[in-house]
């Protein structure tokens, strides 16, 4: 049976490549795509969602756009990774299937609870608003969904403040909200996800395909490790997002250890931190994760070959 998930995210480079995975890979059932301020305004990142649906040639999945900003901090996008569209590089198509009339978070809550408990995994790959808002609207999502897998956070620092990464500390109050809850939940943060470099042998394996979304990866890589380099001194670019897709698909792709986490909320320097207690062992009340190790070959396997299905 594939996993149902829902990915709610803000492309983005690396959350582009993240929907084409759960796309091309047949272990993965997409029941919906949500999108969030964050990498670029809402707009930008709704319009960058469907085009990427149009590349795949997705249809019949709903695509919803939902908050605009974070809860209580005034909006902050990351320009300079991901340029002005917020998915500069390739040369986006018109997107040839429209955005969901609902509000993501809606989308997100009646998705979950039309299906039986245990069933749903939500892939949060942006800020945490959304899943925030959806939590507080209806809380027997919590109870209903498997697991939360996210993108976000690092015990061992951050990328956007030296404490904290990018998608928690946006909106720490949501991503406070979502650890606090009693959810499995496995945080992949920048301790793993910088394990997953797109050195020049992934991206000409990826070249090789041939096809056209290939080519699309190809041309997104390209932006992202130029400004990558120029903006935080990689010299190969980080692909964060289809982490945490990959972890659904295969638990042997990344090693997890089960750690109490929580996030920082009235640090000067330090808030949005996701602060990890690796005082062991865990209380059996802790239902948190975070990923440690990634398995590189499996991870770039998996990605290519969603990438080669998808033709
Ligand atoms: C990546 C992101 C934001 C800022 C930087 N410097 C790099 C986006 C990615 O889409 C990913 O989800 C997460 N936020 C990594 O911090
Ligand atoms: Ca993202």
């Amino acid at each position: 049976m594939p996993r149902k998930i829902i990915l709610d995210c803000d492309p983005g480079h690396d959350d582009a490549i993240a929907i084409l995975l759960a796309h091309g890979n047949p272990d993965i059932e997409l029941l919906a795509v949500t999108t969030v301020h964050g990498n670029q305004t809402l707009e930008k990142v709704t319009r960058n969602a469907l085009a990427i649906a149009t590349v795949a040639g997705i249809t019949g999945v709903p695509f919803a756009a939902g908050a605009t900003r974070p809860l209580v901090r005034i909006a902050e996008v990351a320009e300079s990774i991901h340029g002005d569209s917020g998915l500069d590089g390739p040369v986006l198509p018109d997107p040839d299937i429209e955005a969901d009339p609902r509000h993501a978070v809606d989308l997100i809550i009646d998705t979950i609870m039309a299906h039986e408990p245990g069933e749903i995994t939500l892939v949060p790959t942006g800020a945490l608003t959304n899943i925030a808002l959806a939590v507080r609207k209806e809380p027997r999502i919590v109870e209903r969904v498997r697991e939360v897998v996210l993108m976000g956070g690092g015990y061992h620092g951050g990328n956007w403040s030296a404490a904290a990464e990018f998608n928690i500390v946006i909106d720490p109050e949501a991503a406070h909200i979502v650890f606090n809850e009693p959810w499995k939940l496995t945080m992949v943060g920048l301790d793993l996800t910088h394990q997953a470099l797109a050195t020049p042998d992934v991206v000409e394996r990826i070249a090789a395909i041939g096809t056209a979304p290939a080519q699309f990866v190809v041309e997104l890589l390209d932006f992202f490790g130029t400004t990558y380099l120029a903006a935080q001194g990689f010299e190969h670019p980080p692909v964060h997002d289809p982490c945490a897709v990959a972890l659904v698909i295969d638990p042997t792709v990344m090693e997890v250890v089960r750690v109490p986490l929580d996030i920082e909320l009235t640090g000067s320097l330090t808030l949005g931190m996701t602060v990890a207690d690796f005082r062991s062992p865990a209380p059996d009340s802790c239902t948190t994760h975070a990923a440690t190790k990634l398995d590189r070959e499996k991870f770039w396997s998996l990605v290519v070959d969603a990438l080669e299905r998808i033709g």
